[in-house]
């Protein structure tokens, strides 16, 4: 196998923990000698062994074995290998230490605490370092996070339901305007991001779980409530679940407050109010519309307040799709 093959290969294995591992990014890690792969590992779950750990922890059963010395072997790495002591320790300095001679690395980790200094330390101590190897393919793996730190603010995205004729819900109750089908899509990119935010006003009127509710194991988004207003601590939200509640005031500011968080994407479901004024702030990524042929007639509420409001804020359709029969539309900037 050669270099490319076995950097794809540890990049295609890494997408299996894409749930259990953010929201820190999926991460490969391959130790071979010539063409034999000794042993393999994988950033499976947050806060645990990062991929070269659990990797070359493995490769220990085969020493003696299929090979004398570390210094034989190489080392494929999906990401730059950690250069900081976070939740556990330096990779980059566990590599060195285990007398590695050849490491591959696909992109260069854009965390500011890592961002070439994991390269730095290796090359420090005479060891051979080629990157950039599929270096396109592990960011779009991990786009959120390259995003995060590129831009130094989550990527954020507002997701709406809306009626035919536009509207998002009635003053005094909780409608449901979008097919099943469409309700189970919403759990599966809930299941994608790193937090949902919603308003106070969303929060008291449909007393919402806003969990990922899907048949696969993931780490919950965290959740983000911001109202003015009072709340009881007893609604399904907080159910365990960690909240961040902050007042309506400056959302910018709210948002960039997670730049020296892990937190890399929010996901935004909340009433007409809130979502017009993420739009206004131009902080928004994204926006996925779900459509029904359903009308809501006179008494609903307008999500947007003027024709055309999608496109004056500066989105352009990027894709859209039959659910049933609603309408699922992604916009972006
Ligand atoms: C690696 N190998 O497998 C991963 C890396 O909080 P911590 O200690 O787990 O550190 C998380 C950061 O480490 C993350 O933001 C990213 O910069 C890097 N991820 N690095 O060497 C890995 N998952
Ligand atoms: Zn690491």
């Amino acid at each position: 196998m050669n270099y490319e093959e076995l950097m794809l290969r540890a990049i295609t294995k890494a997408e299996k923990f894409k749930f259990t591992a953010k929201p820190n990014p999926v991460v490969g890690a391959i130790v071979f000698k010539d063409n034999e792969i000794i042993s393999e590992g994988y950033h499976e779950t947050y806060g645990k062994n990062h991929a070269e750990i659990n990797a070359i922890e493995k490769a220990k059963n085969y020493l003696g074995k299929k090979f004398e010395s570390f210094s034989e072997l190489s080392l494929i790495c999906t990401l730059e290998p950690c250069s900081h002591h976070g939740k556990t320790g330096s990779c980059a300095d566990f590599i060195v230490d285990t007398g590695f001679k050849n490491i591959i690395i696909g992109a260069i980790d854009p965390n500011p605490k890592v961002a070439g200094k994991g390269i730095k330390i290796l090359q420090d101590n005479n060891i051979s370092v080629e990157f950039g190897l599929f270096e396109d393919r592990v960011e779009k793996q991990n786009k959120f996070f390259f995003y995060k730190h590129k831009n130094k603010k989550p990527y954020i995205t507002i997701k709406i339901a809306s009626s035919l004729d536009g509207k998002s819900h009635y003053n005094d109750e909780r409608v449901f305007i979008t097919s099943q089908s469409s309700l189970d899509d919403v759990q599966k990119i809930r299941a994608e991001y790193d937090a949902i935010l919603t308003g106070g006003n969303t929060l008291r009127n449909d007393n919402p779980k806003m969990n990922s509710r899907v048949n696969f194991a993931l780490n919950q988004p965290k959740k983000i409530l911001l109202t003015n207003n009072a709340y009881s601590k007893e609604l399904d939200f907080f159910k365990n679940a960690s909240v961040d509640v902050f007042k309506i005031n400056d959302l910018k500011k709210i948002i960039n407050s997670y730049q020296k968080s892990d937190i890399c994407s929010i996901l935004i479901e909340a009433g007409p109010k809130l979502v017009n004024s993420f739009l206004k702030e131009g902080i928004v990524d994204e926006l996925i519309v779900y459509s029904s042929t359903k009308k809501l007639g006179e008494k609903g509420i307008n999500w947007f307040y003027e024709d055309n409001a999608i496109e004056n804020y500066g989105f352009k359709l990027e894709s859209s799709y039959k659910i049933d029969t609603d309408l699922k539309e992604i916009f972006k900037k």
